[in-house]
């Protein structure tokens, strides 16, 4: 059984795991989005939390450009799963493995659900980062997977994964503490709407709490831009592309703005979800686009630039 998932997030590598649970000798391909187009040609009998491939024999997914494009080009098999409405892929998924009953799978769910409707809790946040810096890494993808089959949501019991939080959430805190200081000295100026441009020495990890952290305070839209060349001393794997020659654009809204965040990334070639989108540009292209961020935000107020070089190192 050969299956694809997605390989950079907590409802990916849930859906890993109901696999195994299910079908121990699954051969998993860990996914991102990029990887797509070198995966045109394989014969999958599963794809999970992705869109659709064409030789895939089953989809089981949850992405709203995903079924369109399924519905619109009549792709969709009577075997495929994809509901829009579903809050993860793994919640789909645990119906087509016939799983329902299995409490270590259904708690597993519950991350996987927390993790892709935009709630909160410590199991998933942990959960997450340790996938998000290992997102380039099959074979460690492929242990957190097993870890979960064997330990259900109380993976942190794992000694690896313990003193895996152990070493990156003190990097997190180094994180926490320059958006705290990022955060306060916009909203005191009454800026709602912030870009904010990473040049050097901002943990990559800690770019998703930064942006929760302007919209949590009150902030409308934040758009983060990394363009980052320095090395991540801690998820050392995320930056092994040195020569990568892309600004990546992620954009936040706030519950309460009705900016349409995947309307405005799909203008810069990209795409998302209306309140969580993101884009690549080439660094070259990247004042322009930087124009067209900044004219379209300042419709709907003041818009706030800030270039972080951090120089500190954190170790
Ligand atoms: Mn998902």
């Amino acid at each position: 059984m050969r299956v694809a998932t997605h390989a950079s997030d907590v409802d990916g590598i849930v859906s890993a795991a109901l696999v195994l649970m299910k079908h121990p000798s699954a051969k998993i391909d860990y996914l991102t989005l990029r990887d797509l187009s070198s995966a045109l040609e394989i014969e999958y009998d599963l794809v999970v939390d992705l869109p659709k491939l064409p030789l895939a024999k089953v989809n089981v997914d949850h992405h709203i450009s995903n079924y369109e494009k399924v519905t619109k080009n009549n792709l969709l098999s009577g075997k495929d799963l994809i509901d829009p409405h579903a809050p993860s892929a793994a919640s789909l998924l645990i119906k087509y493995l016939n799983l329902e009953n299995n409490a270590k799978a259904k708690k597993l769910v519950e991350l996987a659900n927390i993790a892709d409707t935009g709630r909160y809790s410590k199991k998933t946040y942990i959960l997450d980062k340790i996938i998000k810096c290992h997102s380039n890494e099959p074979d460690i993808l492929h242990k957190i997977a097993w870890i979960l089959v064997e330990k259900g949501d109380d993976f942190l019991d794992d000694e690896w994964l313990k003193n895996e939080w152990r070493r990156i959430s003190k990097f997190l805190d180094k994180g926490r503490e320059l958006s705290e200081r990022i955060v306060k000295n916009v909203l005191k100026k009454k800026i709602k709407y912030l870009i904010v441009d990473l040049i050097e020495g901002f943990p990559r990890l800690a770019i998703s709490d930064l942006q929760w952290l302007f919209i949590n305070k009150g902030g409308n839209v934040i758009i983060v831009v990394n363009r980052m060349r320095d090395n991540d001393p801690v998820c050392p794997s995320l930056t092994k592309n040195a020569s990568d020659d892309t600004a990546r654009i992620s954009i936040r809204v706030s519950r309460n703005c009705d900016f349409n965040g995947r309307a405005f990334a799909e203008k810069l070639g990209g795409g998302g979800h209306v309140k969580a989108a993101g884009a690549r540009v080439k660094a070259s292209n990247y004042f322009e686009a930087l124009g067209k961020m900044i004219s379209e935000l300042s419709i709907y107020g003041f818009v706030g630039y800030i270039q972080v070089r951090n120089k500190i190192k954190f170790f």
